[in-house]
């Protein structure tokens, strides 16, 4: 099934929270934040501001009714900032006007006199200060430091991987509109729009049934509106509840880059062991994350790495920890692959490391230790279904791996300027939410009396598909036509209690749940459709928009079938639960089966890189990828394409800066690059491995919104491959991004 967004896309009549028809009374807010990373307020004058014509009010943390306080997993977060600001970019007040213009140009009148305290923007310092926004974590599983007595090979470095900016294409927004008795219904570009009406009416003061979010789509989301689009609707929120009317914020592309939080950066150190025979042996690794000035989601990204940190390897000693840094920069946040991808670079940088100085190629350690049916994780689940030796096999078929590196080594051999490289980055990322709890959803089924089908369910649609995914499920269930089906938007009064749209589950939740409740509508039906065409149950199908007896070729239409229920009074209507079944962790001993499941894959990337001036091009990558049994493998490749390219970006080109005061000077698209048609793979091949899918996922159609991310890391180390191969003096380093300047400083060190 065609993406079912795609027409209303490119006509450019799908809806966003900006294109939404306001009410004629509705009033624009803008945020005034600090400029300062962190210090005391001693004085704010908002006089000249309020005098400006078109502006009706400024709000701060005095207007609040409920509490100042939007934290999530902890409660550290103020909505305005009081006493003290602890990044830049921290809201301190809304201002409200008849156009956001005029509130923008009140914002500059505003004064605000700041005592300076230190500030802290990298994590090591943190850590040195013991400035933590949550406890360090450790997992561990065999014995380190026995196991590194029995290596032939030790080596140990630090590694650097960068921020990443989400910019998603739909900058952060919402609309507020009162409504009778002191109600709110909030239209939200969120993930989580649970989390938006609970913390609203923890700010307002007011029960959560007082507060409806509605969420149509996002244009975009990657985590970065998971829990950071909440703060921007409870601000708008506040100011209807005081003066009645809708409000509306929209930020601007530069406010959004500012105030937000980012992928975490981490700073990280490890120490692997090598048997004679290129066994790991032992890995210990420690993982700074720069949580930023306070906790958000970092806690639980913070895990995800330590859940991650041997990617698909089998190693059977393993000692890990994570410290969540405070730090004064925005709060870091959700971002594709939730911490992840940091695990996974030191553990790959750990193997080019000790495969550079045994002088192997790095593929052979990695092959050597491969990940393999009921090897045990180190946080104690059992790997089950591996795919990665398969997944490695067809990836190294579809690069035609052999010829390859033979064609490059004859290239690197004639080309003294331009140099090719290659690497393989095979993956393995857990499904499911980590914290146990998140892991449910609902669906609601409505056949009205036409035979037409409304659905909600839980489930966000940012770009990822989700809607089309649903759609399918019902469309199937029911044998009707796709175009007598609509997915409703998301929303608390329909679907309530739900988890936010995120850890690639959003599909097998939801889709679950809706299956779930079109099987229980189908049972009531078929004893209908049995007695009018005299069939046996078990002899019926819905199909073609029919029920069929197919040993008698008698049917009854869709239609028919629904008038007949109603006629006869059967509910028409369902809703279901779906809770993932097996799954637990137990935080103490760190250990348990967080995951559904896993999924695999391997990429291959090949790399030119210019070695006059740095600049590097991707040949082709190579994608050998575990999709289970894919209902839908138009949208899945998009996102294997998507996540890629988004992954390379983190690796090569997208380089978050922060000066020594805290400031973010990468703050434009001018200062901060994306990757654009000429920086993505000039060719992409994606394999489908055969397997037979998961039941725990829908359809046995396995999750893929996170996990082609991480085969991005692979061109970092093609990129270093190539310099190997101009520069033998070259010393590695494991600092992402790989940007040009710093490559062509790697080309020519001595
Ligand atoms: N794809 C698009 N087009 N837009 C997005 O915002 N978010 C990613 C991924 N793919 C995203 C996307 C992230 S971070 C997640 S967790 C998943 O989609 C969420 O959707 P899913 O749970 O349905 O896979
Ligand atoms: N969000 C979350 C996530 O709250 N918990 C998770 O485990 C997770 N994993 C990936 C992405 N978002
Ligand atoms: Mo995705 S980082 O779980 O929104």
């Amino acid at each position: 099934m065609k993406n079912k967004d795609s027409i209303s896309h490119v006509t450019g009549t799908s809806i966003y929270i900006d294109d939404i028809i306001t009410r004629s009374d509705t009033l624009h807010g803008v945020i005034f934040a600090s400029q300062k990373a962190h210090g005391k307020i001693i004085s704010i004058d908002y006089s000249e501001a309020e005098k400006l014509e078109g502006v009706e009010r400024i709000f701060t943390f005095k207007d609040i009714k409920g509490e100042n306080q939007i934290g999530g997993i902890i409660q550290d977060e103020a909505l305005w900032a009081k006493d003290e600001v602890h990044y830049a970019g921290q809201p301190i007040a809304l201002i409200v006007a008849k156009s956001s213009f005029i509130a923008r140009q009140a914002r500059g009148l505003i004064s605000i006199e700041i005592e300076e305290f230190k500030v802290i923007t990298t994590a090591s310092e943190a850590k040195e200060k013991k400035l933590f926004v949550s406890n360090p974590r450790h997992f561990s599983i065999g014995n380190t430091e026995e196991a590194f007595n029995e290596c032939t090979y030790i080596f140990e470095d630090v590694t650097f991987t960068n921020g990443q900016e989400h910019l998603y294409l739909e900058t952060q927004g919402c609309y507020v509109c009162p409504e009778e008795n002191g109600h709110f219904k909030i239209y939200s570009s969120t993930q989580g729009p649970t989390i938006l009406q609970k913390i609203a009416a923890r700010v307002l003061g007011i029960p959560m049934y007082q507060i409806e979010v509605d969420v149509l789509r996002l244009g975009g989301g990657f985590g970065g509106k998971e829990d950071q689009a909440t703060s921007w609707g409870v601000m708008a929120a506040v100011a209807a509840q005081h003066l009645n009317v809708p409000i509306k914020i929209i930020l601007d592309r530069h406010d959004d880059i500012k105030f937000t939080g980012k992928r975490h950066p981490y700073e990280s150190s490890f120490k692997i062991g090598l048997t004679k025979d290129l066994k790991i042996h032992a890995f210990e690794a420690d993982f700074l994350q720069n949580s930023g000035a306070s906790a958000d989601l970092s806690p639980a990204v913070a895990e995800r790495t330590l859940f991650h940190a041997t990617n698909c390897y089998s190693i059977k000693n393993v000692h890990t920890s994570v410290y969540p840094c405070k730090t004064n920069l925005p709060p870091n946040t959700a971002f594709r692959g939730f911490g992840g991808p940091q695990g996974m670079f030191v553990i790959e940088s750990a193997i080019a490391k000790a495969a550079h100085q045994i002088g192997v190629c790095k593929s052979i350690i990695q092959k050597k230790n491969l990940l393999q049916e009921n090897d045990i994780f180190s946080y104690g689940q059992i790997a089950k279904n591996v795919e990665t030796e398969n997944s490695w096999n067809l990836a190294m078929e579809l690069s035609n791996f052999s010829i390859i590196k033979e064609e490059i080594k004859q290239f690197n051999k004639n080309n003294k300027y331009i140099k090719k490289g290659m690497a393989i980055m095979p993956i393995t990322f857990g499904i499911s939410f980590t914290n146990t709890s998140m892991n449910h959803a609902r669906a609601l089924v409505h056949i009205y009396l036409d035979g037409s089908v409304g659905i909600s369910t839980a489930a966000v649609e940012m770009g990822q598909g989700v809607n089309t995914k649903m759609l399918q499920i019902a469309s199937q269930e029911f044998g009707i036509d796709a175009s007598k089906i609509k997915i409703e938007s998301t929303n608390t009064t329909r679907v309530a209690n739900t988890s936010p749209s995120a850890a690639s589950s959003t599909t097998d939740l939801n889709g679950k749940a809706l299956l779930k409740a079109c099987i229980v509508l189908k049972n009531r039906l078929i004893n209908i459709a049995a007695r009018e065409l005299l069939s046996d149950k078990k002899d019926l199908k819905f199909e073609n928009n029919y029920v069929i007896n197919l040993t008698q070729t008698k049917k009854i239409s869709w239609e028919e079938l629904i008038t007949i229920a109603a006629l006869e009074r059967v509910q028409l209507s369902e809703k279901a639960h779906y809770a993932t079944p097996e799954i637990y962790f137990d935080k103490k001993a760190e250990k348990g089966h967080p995951f559904a499941y896993h999924v695999y894959g391997t990429s291959v990337t090949t790399i030119t890189l210019d070695c006059i001036r740095g600049t590097y091009e991707i040949d082709q990558v190579d994608i050998a990828h575990d999709f289970g049994k894919s209902m839908n493998l138009d949208i899945d490749l998009g996102q294997i394409e998507g996540g890629l390219v988004q992954g390379i970006g983190w690796m090569t080109l997208e380089e978050i800066a922060y000066n020594k005061e805290g400031i973010l000077t990468s703050n434009s698209l001018s200062t901060y690059k994306i990757p654009d048609v000429f920086a993505v793979p000039k060719k992409i091949n994606i394999k489908a491995i055969e397997t037979n899918g998961n039941d725990l996922a829908i359809y046995k159609s396995k999750a893929v919104g996170e996990p082609p991310l991480m085969y991005g890391i692979g061109t970092y180390f093609a990129i270093q491959d190539a310099i190997q191969n101009f520069n033998p003096n070259y010393e590695q380093k494991f600092h992402a991004p790989f940007t040009p300047e710093k490559v062509l400083l790697a080309l020519y060190e001595s």
